[in-house]
């Protein structure tokens, strides 16, 4: 039987990498795009120009989270054995700006998935990108599946009530319905917005003289940063399993943003205080001071582990970064 997947988010960080992962396990993949006014999506177009997946099936339909009758159309037309739900408005601080908008998107969004899987009665695994966030201000270090959340943001709150829209669908209609609850998972094509990215990209103009400085908030924030290929593959083991489930996905470190830092422009030369400004609009009203996951039940029931350490993953970044501004890597790292 052909494995068909329907993934929404497919523009993102995350839902790029899921496709190009399916599509190598011989999956037949579709991807939800909104409408918008300029059809470029970088990630989409790697897939689509590299031989590897030139002949693979790769399908986009036009949708949104916040359209119930659109994504019934899809689930009715795709027929999916698995459905991935990414989409979502991802950003933590911006959700504090259009909250009715991020809870109808990430929350709401969710539900109308899962709907449309009823409504059309549609036989499929289902996986909900939940998140780390949910934890909040934390009650247990490391968190685990077991330990207690405590939102801090509207996102946050619009995960958690996605969260538990899913561990009800399961247990309501007996869907094979799970929970990733991811921590922070970066990688070059990891959103502009978000640190990690903000960081390594700034450092690449800096270094080609389009930028002078980085303005960023909360240094002293900590994070439990992975690889977004390496969590990529929990999810469709997630969908694999016997048994759906809810499970923690994180390296088991914890990293603050000024140690990001540091290692990204140390690996140039650099001192980065010489760069960056502390600009209070980058700041949150609650903030996240700590999380760091401890992903024991998904090593032991999925045979889950993250391959990519925290130096590798700066490393690539800054590499990636770097080439995209037209610098040569070997001339500007450290150990290339
Ligand atoms: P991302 O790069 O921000 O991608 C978000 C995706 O959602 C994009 O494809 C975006 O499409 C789509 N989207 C936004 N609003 C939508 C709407 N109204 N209707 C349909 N699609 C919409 O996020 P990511 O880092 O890949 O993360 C993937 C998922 O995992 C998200 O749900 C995120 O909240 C969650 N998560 C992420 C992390 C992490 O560290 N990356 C950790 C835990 C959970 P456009 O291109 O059109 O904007
Ligand atoms: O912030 C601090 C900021 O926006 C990380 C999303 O994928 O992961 C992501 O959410 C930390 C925070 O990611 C700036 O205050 C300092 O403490 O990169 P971020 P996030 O908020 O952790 C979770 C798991 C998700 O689910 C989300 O979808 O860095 N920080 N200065 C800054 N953050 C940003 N964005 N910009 C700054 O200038």
């Amino acid at each position: 039987m052909t494995k068909r997947a329907l993934v929404t988010g497919v523009t993102g960080q995350d839902g790029s990498y899921l496709t190009e992962f399916l599509l190598d396990k011989g999956y037949e993949v579709h991807g939800i795009i909104r409408r918008t006014t300029s059809f470029k999506n970088e990630w989409l177009d790697e897939i689509i120009d590299n031989q590897r997946y030139k002949d693979k099936p790769f399908f986009l339909h036009y949708g949104d989270m916040t359209d119930a009758q659109g994504l019934i159309r899809v689930m009715r037309k795709i027929k999916p054995t698995e459905v991935y739900n990414l989409g979502a408005q991802s950003h933590v601080r911006m959700s504090f700006d259009i909250p009715e908008y991020t809870g109808d998107v990430t929350g709401l969004g969710n539900l109308r998935l899962l709907d449309a899987i009823l409504e059309t009665g549609t036989e499929t695994r289902f996986y909900q990108a939940s998140s780390s966030e949910m934890f909040g201000k934390v009650q247990e270090i490391p968190q685990r599946e077991t330990t207690p959340f405590y939102p801090r943001s509207p996102y946050a709150c619009a995960k958690l009530f996605a969260y538990w829209s899913t561990v009800n669908y399961r247990e309501a209609y007996h869907m094979h319905a799970s929970n990733g609850i991811l921590f922070n998972h970066e990688s070059p094509r990891r959103g502009e917005a978000f640190v990690t990215r903000k960081i390594t990209r700034a450092l690449a103009r800096i270094l080609s003289g389009k930028q002078k400085e980085l303005s960023l908030g909360n240094l002293d924030a900590k994070r439990d940063w992975g690889f977004a290929k390496d969590y990529v593959e929990a999810m469709w083991l997630m969908l694999q399993a016997p048994q759906p489930d809810d499970y923690v996905i994180a390296t088991g470190e914890t990293h603050s943003v000024k140690e990001f830092l540091t290692q990204a422009f140390e690996l140039v030369g650099r001192d980065w205080e010489e760069y960056v400004k502390i600009d209070p609009n980058n700041f949150r009203r609650t903030e996240v001071d700590i999380l760091i996951g401890d992903a024991t039940k998904a090593r032991e029931k999925l045979g889950w582990k993250p391959k990519c350490s925290f130096k590798e993953l700066v490393y690539l970044m800054v590499r990636e970064d770097l080439k995209r501004e037209g610098l040569n890597p070997e001339k500007y790292m450290k150990g290339t």
